[in-house]
């Protein structure tokens, strides 16, 4: 078998919008490479990639395959991302580990939020990248008219390496516009000809613009092309390289990866025009480093997955050096050795065995102990920090509650586990409230979730909008006295306390402090009038939510020599916080959410026109092309379902991104709606 190393890998992530055809045309790339027998499809559920069974139960993918394949002596490690932006964590995953990218666009939708979205991202890390007209077999399906869309929302630097020959049933393949010739026909077979003659005026004049601009990145040629001199074909591919590789030129490919037109010749053009491995860059977590194969082992951990039954598996990705079976290896994150038992390369759920795995290549290994995703694997005396992965913070909040008894005991683990293999997800328990909360990108993404506990773990749980987690506070300061007195047989207790409070500004965490003078209250019993103030702050007196912003000095008390004791002092304490906070003139505090939401431009006035209903204070609207991004504060109390509201609100054409940023007065109307619902929940 052929070696693959950092000159002849490249590892290529598909990109776009939700459903654009990144699943079927891998599969179609596979089935060309010959890596496949069969080709599968997306909706039958017989893709390599698509072999979830959540993915097949949906059709769309949740998690980044990987999917290899050889072509022309090289290795394509092809990484198929979801398109979804609730499953946005696998493309950002799958966009650190690639040196390269195919931006996937509809022929008949274009360019859509999600499409810039990925755009964006790429522009970001500097990814080069191509990008592929897919589904050229659609009614409707035009080009030409995408070309321009493309060149107006994700720049001018897109110029069409290909022109499609015709579309919709009669599209029949493409016109190379550098080497001039037409590739017709399926797959592998797809047969080389003479660019018909209904498009040969039309590709003469986009293959002028494309030499142009090939010419203007290199000083020699431009010269030449200036002069009228002929660039050889070879000069004009290298040069298309390099622009692509500095990101001066993303050529745009037309296909069709449902009847498997043109996949073979994007395929050629990841070879001829996206970086290898050895041109790619190796990001430390503090700056670069060289690629090499022969140096000390540094390979970056990008997924991880949990199974019941098969365990932990472990993607990596290795940048300098080699990876070993059976070895030992140091986890330079966590600072802690990690044994490493069978390597294997993956091909969607295929696991290959394999000795090694080398530099620029993508690997698995299954049952690490230690080791998470963003984590760096390296040699032990020769530590080194690979840069992390950015992962989305969650934007959407579900309550988990167990279905029964057995569900509650199983519950914690099933949702560390879900937590651990997916770092979009969060869960916690919120103070106040006393829900499991589970956090994740979207309604769907926390659904699947939810399946996935019943499915991998037998836990059965149900979804609810959480509560909110409101707060109380003072607003004026106030003085309480406790008197903690019993008189009952034997030696009686005694703790007396006297309080000063006052609000914080920042509304931020309790203070406690005393002030007494001349022990009227014991020295020893100070710290158990401060752990009684403290078990206070979990409820307040309004609604019994958790106290904020309080300063509380202990100034005064007094004390019985027989019957005072710690834990009188600490019912003191407790009690006296009570009284106190109901004679500060207490609120309700709500969180306020910063949001900020990307929606085109002809939705803006939809999405604002909502937002006034959600009490939002709109704090900016920013134009960028034909979108428009809105930022505002809100209530989390009216933006706990926004992720549903606006796809349903948009058809999925905005996306937003939301994060706590404070709390806030409730108004005084829903104060009273809400300490009275509370009053009949105790009741
Ligand atoms: N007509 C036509 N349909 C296509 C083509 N490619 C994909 N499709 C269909 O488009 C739908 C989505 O295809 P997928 O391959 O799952 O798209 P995807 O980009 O992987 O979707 P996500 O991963 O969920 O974002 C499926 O119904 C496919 O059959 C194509 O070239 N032509
Ligand atoms: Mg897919």
């Amino acid at each position: 078998m052929q070696k693959y190393g950092l000159e002849n890998i490249h590892n290529t992530v598909l990109l776009s919008h939700g459903g654009a055809g990144k699943t079927s045309l891998a599969e179609a790339m596979l089935f060309t490479a010959g890596a496949i027998s069969r080709l599968g499809k997306v909706d039958d559920g017989t893709s390599n990639s698509d072999y979830d069974p959540d993915e097949i139960k949906r059709k769309i993918s949740i998690n980044l395959s990987l999917l290899p394949c050889e072509w022309r002596n090289h290795k394509l490690n092809i990484l198929d991302a979801p398109g979804y932006t609730d499953f946005v964590g696998e493309a950002r995953a799958a966009l650190r580990v690639s040196e390269g990218a195919v931006i996937v666009v509809c022929a008949t939708s274009g360019v859509e939020v999600g499409t810039e979205q990925v755009w964006g991202y790429c522009e970001e890390a500097g990814l080069p990248r191509l990008v592929f007209v897919n589904k050229m077999d659609r009614e409707n399906a035009d080009y030409v008219k995408v070309v321009g869309e493309i060149q107006a929302k994700l720049g001018k630097k897109c110029l069409p390496l290909q022109l499609a020959i015709g579309a919709h049933s009669s599209f029949e393949g493409v016109v190379d516009l550098l080497a001039m010739k037409a590739y017709t026909g399926a797959g592998a077979q797809a047969k080389e000809g003479d660019v018909p003659e209904a498009l040969k005026s039309q590709a003469e004049s986009y293959r002028e613009k494309l030499v142009e601009a090939i010419a203007e990145v290199d000083d020699a040629l431009i010269e030449k092309y200036l002069g009228g001199e002929e660039i050889s074909p070879e000069e004009l591919t290298a040069t298309l390289r390099r622009a692509v590789i500095e990101g001066k030129i993303v050529p745009v490919l037309a296909g069709s990866a449902l009847a498997n037109v043109a996949t073979a010749r994007l395929l050629d053009a990841i070879g001829d025009y996206l970086p290898t491995p050895r041109e790619g860059k190796v990001l430390l977590e503090k700056g670069e480093a060289e690629p090499s194969e022969s140096g000390p082992l540094a390979a970056l951990v990008f997924k991880t997955t949990a199974d019941p039954y098969v365990g932990k598996l472990t993607y990596f990705r290795v940048y300098t050096g080699s990876i070993g079976s059976n070895s030992q290896v140091f986890n330079a994150t966590r600072d802690a050795a990690e044994r490493v038992g069978q390597l294997f390369m993956m091909r969607g759920k295929t696991q290959e065995p394999v000795v090694e795995v080398g530099a620029g290549d993508i690997g698995a290994v299954a049952k690490l102990n230690v080791t998470d995703t963003g984590d760096t694997l390296c040699a032990q005396d020769k530590p080194v920090k690979l840069a992390g992965i950015t992962f989305p913070k969650p934007i959407f909040n579900e309550a988990v509650y167990p279905k029964t008894k057995t569900d509650v005991d199983k519950m914690g683990t099933a949702l560390t586990r879900l937590a651990e293999e997916d770092p979009t997800l969060t869960v916690h328990r919120e103070l106040g409230t006393g829900e499991m909360i589970m956090s994740g990108m979207g309604e769907t993404h926390l659904a699947v979730a939810a399946e996935k506990m019943q499915r991998k773990f037998g836990v059965n749980v149900e979804l609810a909008t959480p509560k909110v987690p409101y707060r109380e506070t003072i607003t004026t300061p106030s003085k309480a006295e406790y008197k903690h007195r019993k008189q009952s047989g034997g030696h009686g207790q005694y703790g007396h306390v006297l309080l000063e409070m006052e609000p914080l500004p920042e509304r931020g965490e309790n203070e406690f402090t005393d002030r007494i003078v001349g022990g009227s209250v014991p020295k020893n019993y100070i710290p158990a009038v401060e752990k009684g103030v403290h078990e206070a702050y979990q409820e307040g007196g309004l609604a019994g939510y958790p106290v904020v912003g309080i300063k509380t000095t202990l100034y005064d008390g007094s004390f019985h020599p027989v019957d005072s004791s710690e834990i009188c002092f600490k019912i003191a304490g407790a009690q006296a916080f009570k009284k106190g906070v109901m004679d500060g003139s207490p609120i309700l505090l709500e969180p306020i959410m910063n949001l900020k939401v990307t929606v085109p431009s002809d939705l803006t006035g939809d999405i604002i026109g909502d937002l006034n209903t959600k009490r939002a204070r709109v704090m900016g609207m920013n134009p960028e092309n034909d979108k428009n991004i809105i930022e505002a504060q809100v209530p989390l109390a009216e933006v706990q379902r926004y992720a549903i509201d606006l796809k349903s609100m948009t058809q999925g054409r905005a996306i937003y991104a939301m994060e706590f940023d404070h709390y806030e007065e409730v108004p005084a109307n829903i104060t009273q709606k809400i300490v009275a619902q509370r009053q009949a929940e105790k009741e």
